[in-house]
């Protein structure tokens, strides 16, 4: 009943369950694990693709021969167990060189080595049939605004972008680009730190139709903001091009839990929000196994995150079906004839009717609306024992 079908598009990064549990106070707790024994990991908890930064497949000081061999390999995993790499993107935070951003550096030099080092990395996703490019400018911001000014910031990775996209497009690439905010954590504020932010940023570059976003679960709750309601607006103005999802408790540290590990009513109605729009993109799993975990466990995630979202949604199926709630639901959309006739679009009729019409304020504002019994209802479904 919750076997993942091709049409699901789960996806792994191979960062995620590759995570060797390194943390801020700790050193790594599990052996790393090559591209090839991730992919078949994967496909035996039954991903459909894998996603990589450029530096997840080849070492950034890897030789050219080293470069070729580790490309035959991974495709020959890739080939193995039918699995599809539709995701790339660059790493532009491990290295030093990035300790004050890639495209918002203030030095001219590490702007322009971030630009070379995406099209390299465009070009190694190209070859692997990618489609969506992220972008998560996880270095791009600033500690103090001593140091940098936004406003140039926003100059510089506009510019970038605008690059980048005449580039694709130059190649002949097939990419849609997938902004990716976050509000802090590496950096003490990242520039365009929610998806609105992104969304409304997106408006003023050169290809804004070829851009759209990459909201992750964990990024908006650390922003203290309701994620399905980031991602209703991306799905708003046709730029929910992939989806980051894993969990977060607010308040803190980064934490990129499994998938549902934490809120699981918040994800129920993501779920659900994916679902109900038929969202036809890939399900990314941007997530990693506690660091309590052996490989063992990090199966046990990988096939978690799966299973979640899965149960959520049949759950969202049931809700959906569920003639209580959807009789409540219909309640509060029952209209009046008379209100009904003031509906419609600008008329110069309906805005005198509007101005004609009595309304009954009192009885308005006396009406119950029954919120407590149908967010009841959600949770005893969710629970089970509905
Ligand atoms: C990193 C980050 C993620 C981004 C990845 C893409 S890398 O793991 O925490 O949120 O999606 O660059
Ligand atoms: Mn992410
Ligand atoms: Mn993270
Ligand atoms: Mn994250």
């Amino acid at each position: 009943m919750y076997d993942a079908q091709p049409a699901h598009k789960f996806t792994f990064g191979l960062w995620t369950v590759g995570n060797v549990g390194r943390d801020p106070f700790g050193e790594p707790v599990r052996k790393p694990l090559s591209p090839p024994e991730i992919v078949h990991l994967l496909a035996e908890v039954g991903a459909w693709g894998v996603n990589f930064h450029d530096n997840d497949l080849i070492p950034i000081d890897a030789t050219p021969s080293e470069r070729d061999s580790i490309i035959k390999a991974f495709r020959g995993a890739l080939a193995e167990t039918g699995l599809v790499v539709p995701m790339a993107t660059t790493n532009l935070f491990s290295h030093p060189a990035f300790k004050d951003g890639a495209f918002t550096s203030n030095d001219p030099a590490v702007r322009a080595y971030a630009l070379q080092k995406t099209m390299a990395a465009m070009d190694l996703g190209a070859e692997f049939g990618a489609t969506t490019y992220v972008f998560w400018g996880g270095r791009e911001g600033s500690e103090s605004d001593a140091a940098k000014n936004p406003l140039e910031g926003l100059k510089w990775f506009r510019e970038a972008l605008n690059f980048l996209c005449e580039y694709s497009l130059a190649q002949g690439y097939n990419y849609r680009f997938a902004l990716e905010a976050k509000p802090n954590e590496p950096r003490g504020d990242i520039f365009l730190p929610t998806t609105g932010a992104m969304l409304g940023f997106i408006e003023t570059l050169d290809h804004s139709a070829m851009v759209g976003v990459n909201p992750e679960v964990a990024h908006e709750t650390m922003a203290g903001l309701n994620f399905a309601h980031a991602v209703a607006q991306a799905l708003d103005a046709g730029k929910l091009f992939h989806i980051d999802l894993n969990d977060q408790a607010s308040g803190r540290y980064d934490q990129d839990f499994r998938f549902a590990a934490h809120n699981y009513k918040q994800n129920f109605f993501l779920v659900k929000l994916l679902e109900d729009v038929g969202y036809d993109g890939p399900r990314h799993f941007d997530a990693h196994a506690y660091r309590s975990e052996d490989l063992q466990g990090v199966k046990d995630f990988a096939r978690g995150c799966i299973r979640s979202y899965l149960i959520l949604a049949e759950k969202a199926r049931r809700f959906n079906a569920d003639a209580e709630i959807q009789g409540l639901l219909a309640e509060l959309k029952t209209v009046e004839p008379a209100v009904a006739a003031l509906a419609g679009s600008y008329s110069p009729e309906r805005v005198a009717a509007l101005k004609a019409h009595e309304f009954d304020r009192t009885g308005l504002g006396a009406r119950g609306l029954g919120y407590e019994k149908l967010d009841q209802l959600t949770f005893e479904l969710l629970m089970g024992v509905r």
